[in-house]
């Protein structure tokens, strides 16, 4: 299967990726976790994308697509993956499906994990990792609402969206998203 999970920052997309792709025997590929290693391994991409990520922004696409397609050649890919954190915007989608098309694989499923504001803000301030402090949780949010949204509608026209209500545990969350997922393999 081939799952995407959309959602603002804090929502859970990294917490129910992992576990679905657990579940599903098939690799979890975070653009997020892709990004900051480059960062941190101080590659040409990395470099690039250090700026955009401490001040909130979205990576170009380019950059961002580049370290995916790399990583989505790879072996294990090819029966599969949940993707964590991409798209993040129209054209990411739409380069995905491109790449999909080509290979005569179609997108299984759009995972939309909602969560309010309050919330989402509190969870990230606790985490605090480098790039939660309150501005950069703003600006993210920010850039949620007026980069990532529209892919929501992206996807629903396709008919492959479906909307996770993550207001609860990470458990009881998981659950949702698991009915969901053995709804579309029966
Ligand atoms: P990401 O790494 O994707 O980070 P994120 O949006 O903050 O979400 P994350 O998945 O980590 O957090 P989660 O909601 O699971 O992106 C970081 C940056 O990389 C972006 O700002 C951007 O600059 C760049 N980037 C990445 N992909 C890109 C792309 N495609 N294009 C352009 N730029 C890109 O969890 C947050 C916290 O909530 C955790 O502490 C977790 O434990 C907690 N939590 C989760 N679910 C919970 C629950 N049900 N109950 C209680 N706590 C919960």
């Amino acid at each position: 299967m081939r799952i995407v999970f959309i959602g603002p920052p804090g929502a859970g997309k990294g917490t129910q990726s992992v576990r679905l792709a657990e579940r599903l025997s098939i690799p979890h590929l975070s653009t997020g976790d892709l990004l900051r290693e480059a960062c941190r391994l101080g590659t040409p991409i990395g470099k690039q994308a250090d700026e955009f990520m401490q001040t909130g922004r979205l990576v170009p696409d380019d950059l961002v697509q580049e370290i995916l397609v790399e990583r989505l050649e790879e072996e294990d890919c090819q029966n599969g993956y949940v993707l964590d954190g991409f798209p993040r915007t129209v054209a990411q989608a739409e380069n995905l499906d491109e790449m999909l098309a080509e290979h005569g694989m179609p997108l299984n499923l759009a995972m939309e994990i909602r969560v309010e504001y309050g919330l989402l803000l509190r969870r990230l301030v606790e985490r605090g990792r480098d790039d939660d402090t309150l501005d950069v949780i703003k600006k993210r949010l920010q850039q949620y609402n007026d980069l990532t949204k529209p892919l929501l509608d992206y996807y629903q026209q396709r008919d492959v969206l479906h909307v996770i209500d993550g207001h609860d545990s990470p458990e009881e969350v998981f659950e949702r998203i698991v009915t969901v997922v053995e709804n579309q393999r029966i």
